[in-house]
């Protein structure tokens, strides 16, 4: 980072520069109208990133020239140029039996997860579950035993609310770091999610009153299992049936799933088939040998739900590159399991001095939440940062104070703050060496 005179000299820089530019801007749009065209949008797309000579400016493409394509598409698909926006296998898992994809964070805008690119973890591959023989059991300490169909599911009075979803292991605390956002942080997504309150079908079943926690449990391969306290049950969890408002994907557990909001991904259980109500936990493999803290002592953490508070600047990022000087937007996305964020900072000084980033409406409970900070690049090296605050007043940690706490065990629930490196190129790095 430079020294701050010349910060200052950027700044004033920044103002006058947009101001001629929008003087040429209006003589070139001027210009245009002469000829017929001054409201063509793409005359003004052009015009406002690079100053083209008017012939080129004018010159029509052969797609202005020529009929496109036919309508309707059984299923939309994104343009074929799209090619960055795509999941991305991880090569260390064995396929179909545990794996993961990630969600090309650095390709994406906004707070909504697309379908095609919400991250996946599978335990025992994706099962084909046919949702006219799929059933949902509720049983247990209840007044009564129930048995749903997928369609009598949907018959109940429904509920929409947007939802991060956030892998424990979301990255993991061991090196490599990963180039790109997706690779540091890609296992976290977010939508729209639609089903029923969770209190809505207990209530139907009647709680006895020994009733303390509810095992749910997947029709996968996996059976994946786990304990969830009735609290957070009858609080805001619920069973999904779709997804941005078409049904669930096959890969986030069509036809049913379990969402529990703000707590680690694993419990969110996919294919849902049995919700058993009991006094106690199960203590099942992923929430004991798996999915558990270890403490630097030895001794672990007796359950880690709740996913904390934590950001990642998404643009620019990791392989991203700046190709000219001047005034920049950094972008990102920040969520915390335990409420709403109420604040990003960021730094283009690897965490010296902060400034705050706009938050992005809406900023909603347990969603991600879009943020956004301008800053100046004059071709000097630079480390970005951004850390996220969340209502309960907890700031998120830099990775040596996380580990001064956690100490050199733990695997799960690494929630430091990332650093991008910009070199003097205008190349984004990442900033964790
Ligand atoms: N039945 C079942 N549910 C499951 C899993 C699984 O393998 N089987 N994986 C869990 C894990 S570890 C995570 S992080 C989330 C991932 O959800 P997603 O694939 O929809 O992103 O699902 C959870 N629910
Ligand atoms: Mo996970």
């Amino acid at each position: 980072m430079n020294n701050d005179s010349e910060n200052e000299e950027a700044k004033e820089n920044a103002v006058p520069l947009a101001r001629r530019d929008f003087l040429t801007r209006t003589g070139a749009i001027i210009g245009t109208a002469a000829i017929g065209a001054a409201f063509s949008p793409l005359a003004r797309a052009i015009e406002t990133t690079v100053a083209l000579p008017a012939d080129q400016l004018l010159s029509i493409p052969t797609w202005t020239k020529n009929l496109g394509g036919p309508t309707a598409k059984p299923y939309g698909l994104p343009s074929k140029f799209e090619t960055g926006a795509v999941r991305q296998m991880y090569p260390g898992l064995k396929e179909p039996m545990s794996a993961y994809s990630t969600s090309p964070l650095q390709e994406l805008d906004g707070i909504i997860t697309p379908n095609g690119l919400f991250y996946e973890r599978h335990h025992a591959g994706v099962p084909d579950i046919d949702p006219a023989q799929h059933r949902l059991v509720v049983h247990g300490l209840t007044e009564t035993s129930l048995l749903f169909t997928v369609d009598e599911i949907r018959q109940f009075p429904s509920v929409s609310r947007i939802h991060f979803i956030e892998c424990s292991g979301n990255p993991s605390f061991l090196p490599p770091w990963g180039k790109t956002a997706a690779e540091v942080s890609g296992l976290v997504s977010c939508a729209e999610w639609t089903g029923v309150s969770l209190r809505t079908l207990l209530e139907e079943a009647g709680l006895k009153p020994e009733a303390k926690w509810v095992i749910a449990e997947g029709a996968d391969g996996a059976a994946m299992t786990r304990s969830i306290p009735i609290e957070k049950c009858l609080d805001d969890v619920l069973v999904v049936y779709s997804q941005n408002g078409e049904r669930l994907r096959p890969e986030q557990g069509y036809p049913l799933r379990l969402l529990v909001p703000g707590y680690e991904g694993n419990m969110n259980i996919k294919w849902l088939r049995r919700l058993h109500v009991t006094a106690d936990p199960a203590y099942t493999r992923e929430e004991t040998a798996k999915y558990t803290d270890l403490m630097a002592d030895g001794r672990s953490r007796k359950f880690s739900f709740v996913m904390e508070c934590k950001s990642l600047i998404t643009a620019p990022s990791g392989t991203h590159k700046l190709s000219r000087k001047g005034r920049h937007e950094m972008r990102g996305i920040a969520w915390s399991g335990h409420g709403k964020i109420t604040r990003v900072d960021v730094s283009v000084d690897g965490g010296r001095n902060w400034y705050e980033a706009k938050l992005q409406e809406p900023v909603l409970n347990k969603a991600l939440t879009a943020f956004r900070a301008p800053f100046d690049w004059h071709g000097e090296e630079m480390v970005l940062l951004s850390r996220a605050i969340d209502e309960t007043g907890y700031v998120q940690p830099s990775h040596k104070q996380l580990t001064e706490v956690r100490g050199k065990l733990s695997f799960y629930h690494n929630n430091a703050t990332q650093p991008w490196r910009i070199n003097t190129d205008g190349e984004v790095t990442n900033g964790r060496a």
